[in-house]
């Protein structure tokens, strides 16, 4: 059986990158939603329609588990779907909350994330219902997901002006740790820790939710021996952007993708 994976674009590709290397035998199958993409400016309830709706496309194809790879809806939807489906769904807030206490020393925590999930402030309620003397700042970062949709992430220059100019505020923020609450950021984090002067821990939730994953499959018994022949994308949209990122991000994976 695969572990059905889904987005709104390119970003839960950081989570399957993280999925694919510390387990390298079992088979994704992603969705990508790229036509109503981005999911951040959206409304909780029409983020949990996309998600459910996405959610039954994926369960028909016999997963044994759906990560929500995306934090939006992943704040949006998270609890209502774990009791509509008969498999297990895992996001990727709660994995991200756990490494972050882990991590920080001086007990301050800054969380960038799209609008959605800072208004949701579904990082703030988990991480200080775990630990309430860490204190979260939630912070919106509404340019990062269209300037990685783009395409245009790899233009160093363009992104840590973009970086610059959003974080700005935060400069002499003392927290020591940084979560990159949006799937999409890790393909920025090296412009988000330069212009932190490298100072601060940043936490990717694609790491700690394909590390969740592993455990959790081991737990259960449920890890395939074999490794998979393809995997396989779907993309709602204009697949080619999506297909340019895929290859730079995770060269020689073999894949089918249908849109
Ligand atoms: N990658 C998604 C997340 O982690 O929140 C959001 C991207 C978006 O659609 N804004």
């Amino acid at each position: 059986k695969a572990i059905g994976v889904m987005d709104s674009g390119v970003g839960g590709l950081t989570v399957i990158k993280e999925l694919m290397r510390q387990l390298p035998n079992e088979k994704i199958i992603y969705f990508a939603d790229e036509r109503r993409c981005p999911y951040g400016d959206k409304s909780q309830n029409q983020v949990r329609e996309f998600t459910e709706e996405i959610a039954c496309f994926l369960s028909a194809f016999d997963i044994k588990l759906l990560v929500l790879a995306c934090n939006t809806a992943t704040a949006a939807s998270m609890p209502e779907l774990r009791e509509k489906l008969d498999i297990p769904v895992m996001g990727v807030i709660q994995p991200g909350s756990r490494s972050a206490i882990q991590r920080t020393n001086n007990q301050k925590v800054i969380v960038l994330s799209t609008k959605g999930t800072t208004e949701s402030h579904a990082y703030g309620r988990k991480i200080t219902r775990i630990n309430r003397d860490v204190e979260v700042t939630e912070f919106a970062c509404a340019p990062f997901v269209p300037l990685v949709e783009s395409g245009r992430y790899h233009d160093e220059d363009e992104v840590d002006k973009c970086v610059n100019e959003v974080l700005a505020t935060l400069k002499e923020h003392e927290a020591d740790t940084v979560i990159l609450g949006c799937t999409h950021y890790p393909l920025i984090s090296h412009s988000i820790s330069k212009f932190f002067d490298y100072n601060k821990h940043i936490v990717d939730s694609g790491y700690e939710t394909a590390r969740e994953v592993s455990t959790f499959l081991d737990f259960h018994d449920m890890l395939n021996t074999e490794k998979p022949e393809k995997h396989k994308f779907y993309i709602n949209g204009d697949y080619h952007r999506f297909e340019e990122t895929l290859n730079k991000w995770i060269p020689n994976m073999r894949y089918t993708i249908e849109s």
